[in-house]
């Protein structure tokens, strides 16, 4: 007599394919960060500390007052850790390492009540110092992005050059020479309430800008912008100088930083922290 054997594998099997699994129920835990609840907030991750963990930069309003505050993450721990930073809400903010020396600075804008303002940031070992005030913005966006491919980190800004009803929008293109920002000539429209975002779509090795937003005398638009520029970002060389020393369980790396023509960087790590 013949007869069908099945193996337990073969079978689970078969018995998966007929009852599939129950779908997976995704859950999430507020963690009870302790930080402000805000209104007209914006927020972005940021590890200013290269600690290896994000930090969080904050801004909006609470109890009337308007905020803008950095919490350093410390294993899950967030601690405000008192940076002197002009309070906005309805604002932007982003963190960029504009002056190429490892650290991530910050750019904010926003509603301050002293007006609308712009500000950069200059982040020195931790703490924070104002680098540059720029055409203040608010109701807007903010994204840092080496256009011109010169190796440091230029910027973007739109907004309401005043939170009263006398504002019109605004686009601010800055040209970083040397930490020092320059307003400069570009295409696109004056705008507000919306968002810009620096990516290559091309991949020509140039960055290209995607603009959304309420534009002066247009509406609501969102626009890419091809960056025609003529400088195209090139490979870096390899890293030179490897080094590697192995100290009991530890193995410490150090290298000398890769460079091309257009001075990008391996940068953000500190060679001599690099341990597994
Ligand atoms: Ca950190
Ligand atoms: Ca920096
Ligand atoms: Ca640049
Ligand atoms: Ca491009």
């Amino acid at each position: 007599m013949n007869a069908l054997r099945f193996s337990p594998s073969l079978t689970a099997f078969v018995a998966a394919l007929a009852f599939p699994a129950t779908a997976q129920v995704n859950t999430f835990t507020d963690i009870r960060a302790g930080v402000p609840d805000l209104a007209r907030p914006a927020v972005a991750w940021g590890d200013y500390d290269g600690d290896g963990d994000l930090d969080l930069v904050l801004t909006g309003e609470a109890h009337g007052d308007k905020l803008t505050l950095i919490y350093r993450n410390d294993a899950g721990d967030f601690t405000d850790i008192s940076a002197i930073l002009v309070g906005v809400q309805n604002g932007a903010v982003a963190w960029g390492d504009f002056d190429n020396d490892g650290d991530l600075d910050l750019v904010a804008s926003g509603e301050a009540d002293s007006g609308a303002v712009t500000r950069v940031y200059r982040n020195n070992a931790g703490s924070f110092a104002q680098a540059a005030s720029l055409t203040g913005l608010s109701a807007g966006s903010a994204a840092w992005g080496d256009y011109d491919n010169d190796g440091d980190l230029d910027l973007l800004v739109t907004g309401l050059t005043s939170a009263s009803a006398a504002g019109v929008a605004a686009t601010r293109l800055y040209r970083n020479d040397g930490g020092v920002f320059t307003s400069v000539a570009h295409p696109f429209p004056n705008c507000c309430t919306g968002a810009v975002v620096w990516g290559d779509y091309d991949k020509d090795g140039k960055l290209d800008l995607l603009l959304a937003g309420n534009a002066t005398g247009v509406g609501d638009i969102l626009r890419i912008y091809r960056n025609n520029n003529v400088t195209a970002n090139t490979a870096s060389n390899a890293p030179t100088n490897l080094g590697v020393n192995v100290l009991g369980t530890s193995v410490d790396s150090s290298w000398s930083a890769a460079s091309d023509a257009q001075k990008w960087e391996l940068i953000g790590i500190d060679p001599k922290q690099l341990t597994m």
